[in-house]
């Protein structure tokens, strides 16, 4: 292999990957970019683009005092979340995209996207970003490479992934990588698109600058293409937090996985910091988004998070809800659509201490205390790095990754699903992730607070059938010898008057204590007709200022609420036809046979 000398921001860079740099040779040859610059990782790098950005204006600098090394950014209005519905999978048949995805055929999106790409780039930069999701030298690591005519997007990359020249390193000749290509073009709406091919490796996306959209290591390749490949090679690719619970009496912590739609409180419960009363338990975060497991050599499930930072949601987050996110956006962190203080902070909806009387919003528009208009998008975003968090796992960063225990599988949902409730097996541990429904958010455009079956929360990550997708979760049963604990949360149960019947925040770490117990058999449950629930007095609540009829509350199963329910699983089943695996039709029938 010989090597060429290619340009960065700062001087020159080895890459010897051949097809590698005809690639960029051929993508470069349609987008015309003025010029090529690729991307080291280096520190001087980071100072050289964020000068750029600065003078660009795409970035603002924060007060160095409050928020030393941070900046913000402000996207186009029309640009503020992901975009399920110009979202495509594009496999060879429709049938295997799967009723849930939209689907284009591949030659017709790749045609139609070179119309779009073609000249996009003329009078920009096109930056070659090299990154990997996982740890650098991980037998579970992947590759991608993306290119990008965004700044923005280089200096999130930076703190997302792993990226530049140990990547070209860790790559050495192999083809194994992922094709990334992404253009701003005019943020448009009418010319938005993001074009997964699973078959290529290959990931298209043009016409948005939102992260979920456009950190192609993120949604794109971490699930979506993922998901693909985690069934073609006999692993799982989810939308899952990762995170470690040690108990004072526990040598090792016990690592939990779950999963939650977006904006849901992944973060928050990955980074949850345990009440007064369960003193001497500890929470790590190994992962807020994203976990990719495989079965290792003992029969366990083992996880890695292929993500180095956090991309989350600012609104919400205070030092109430979240103290460890609090403190991972103190410094060298990037800020995108919130509220700016006239001394040059940061301000969202739900942070504490007294609303700033006046603040700019996040379209750049003076804003006055009371006005009825929200100072930050509700899709505001942070993107900081995982080393800023307190309670970073010290295997954040194992190439082995964690044993997993127990999973989780929790949406948002005002009535009928209980605060906790255990599986019976695997595949009813499966039927009830397959089953979830959540209420929307803000993080895709869309109707917020309807609820939708959102499988696994993978609904809009999911890069193949989705009923093929529940078919490759049961049958992983087979390969684990030893699988973890399957569980269904609940915190946003309401009462009539509307409110939480639970507090949720740290005091999920009562629930979570109850998890791990029963993963390791140290205590009891009450069997039900639809699952385990913790026996009276098995939650602990000491300190908690809940009353019984607020906690009966937050844990009764109402069978009338169940029984719509499962007519409402039952017509999701049918949109996924013959895919759905009978296995799961069965649970359903077994289950409402048994509530009569
Ligand atoms: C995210 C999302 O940004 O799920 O993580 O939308
Ligand atoms: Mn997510």
């Amino acid at each position: 292999m010989s090597a060429t000398e290619v340009t960065t921001t700062v001087g020159k860079m080895s890459v010897s990957n051949e097809g590698l740099l005809a690639w960029v040779r051929e993508m470069a040859a349609m987008c015309a970019p003025d010029r090529v610059v690729w991307v080291d990782g280096s520190a001087a790098e980071k100072a050289a683009l964020t000068a750029q950005a600065v003078a660009e204006g795409v970035l603002t600098p924060l007060n160095p005092e409050k928020r030393p090394g941070c900046y913000y950014a402000r996207s186009n209005p029309n640009d503020v979340a992901r975009v399920e519905h110009l979202t495509f999978i594009c496999t060879p048949t429709k049938d295997e995209a799967g009723p849930t995805n939209n689907w284009m055929a591949p030659d017709a999106a790749y045609a139609k996207l070179r119309g779009l790409f073609t000249g996009a780039m003329k009078g920009r930069t096109m930056y070659v970003i090299p990154y990997a999701m996982g740890p650098i030298g991980s037998p579970y690591t992947k590759v991608g490479v993306e290119l990008t005519d965004s700044i923005y997007v280089v200096l999130n990359m930076g703190i997302m992934t792993r990226m530049g020249a140990r990547v070209i390193d860790m790559l050495g000749g192999s083809d194994g990588w992922n094709r990334g290509l992404h253009s701003t073009l005019d943020v448009n709406p009418e010319r938005r698109f993001i074009c997964h091919f699973p078959q290529d490796n290959t990931i298209w996306s043009v016409g948005s600058g939102y992260g979920g959209n456009v950190l192609l290591g993120k949604k794109c390749l971490a699930l979506r293409i993922g998901s693909y490949l985690g069934r073609t090679e006999g692993w799982l690719a989810e939308h899952m937090l990762i995170l470690g619970v040690q108990g004072p009496d526990d040598k090792e912590p016990t690592y939990v996985a779950a999963a939650f739609p977006s904006a849901c409180g992944k973060t928050n419960l990955a980074m949850m910091i345990p009440p007064a009363q369960l003193a001497g338990w500890k929470v790590w975060t190994v992962g807020d988004d994203i976990a990719w497991m495989r079965v290792g050599p003992d029969g366990r499930l083992w996880a890695i998070n292929p993500e180095a930072g956090y991309f989350g949601v600012a609104p919400g987050t205070s030092m109430k809800s979240n103290a460890n996110a609090m403190a991972s956006i103190a410094r060298d962190t990037l800020f995108t659509n919130v509220a700016l203080t006239d001394d040059g902070d940061v301000w969202w909806e739900g942070m504490e201490g007294p609303v700033p009387e006046t603040l700019t919003d996040w379209q750049g528009r003076p804003w006055k205390k009371g006005s009825p208009d929200k100072a930050a998008h509700p899709n505001s975003r942070f993107t900081a790095p995982m080393a800023n968090n307190p309670a970073l796992s010290p295997h954040a960063d194992d190439p082995q990754g964690v044993p997993i225990s127990a999973i989780i599988f929790g949406g948002r949902r005002s009535t009928t699903v209980p605060l906790v409730m255990q599986s019976f097996n695997w595949s009813h541990g499966v039927y009830l992730g397959a089953t979830m429904g959540s209420e929307t958010t803000a993080a895709a455009v869309g109707k917020v607070g309807v609820v939708r079956r959102d499988p696994m929360a993978m609904l809009p990550f999911c890069g193949y059938n989705m009923g093929r997708y529940f078919g490759h979760w049961l049958a992983m049963q087979q390969r684990i010898a030893n699988p973890p604990k399957i569980f269904q949360v609940n915190w946003f149960r309401q009462g009539k008057d509307g409110r939480f019947l639970w507090p949720g925040f740290g005091d999920n770490m009562r629930v979570v204590k109850w998890v791990i117990d029963r993963a390791h058999g140290r205590v009891g449950a009450q069997e039900t007709p639809l699952g385990w629930v913790p026996k009276a007095g098995h939650l602990d609540l000491t300190g908690l200022d809940l009353s019984h009829e607020q906690v009966d509350a937050a844990t009764h199963i109402d069978l009338d609420e169940w029984r719509e329910e499962f007519a409402l699983q039952g017509e999701f089943f049918k949109t996924l036809g013959d895919d759905m695996p009978a296995v799961l039709r069965l649970q359903r029938e077994l289950l409402m046979a048994r509530i009569g």
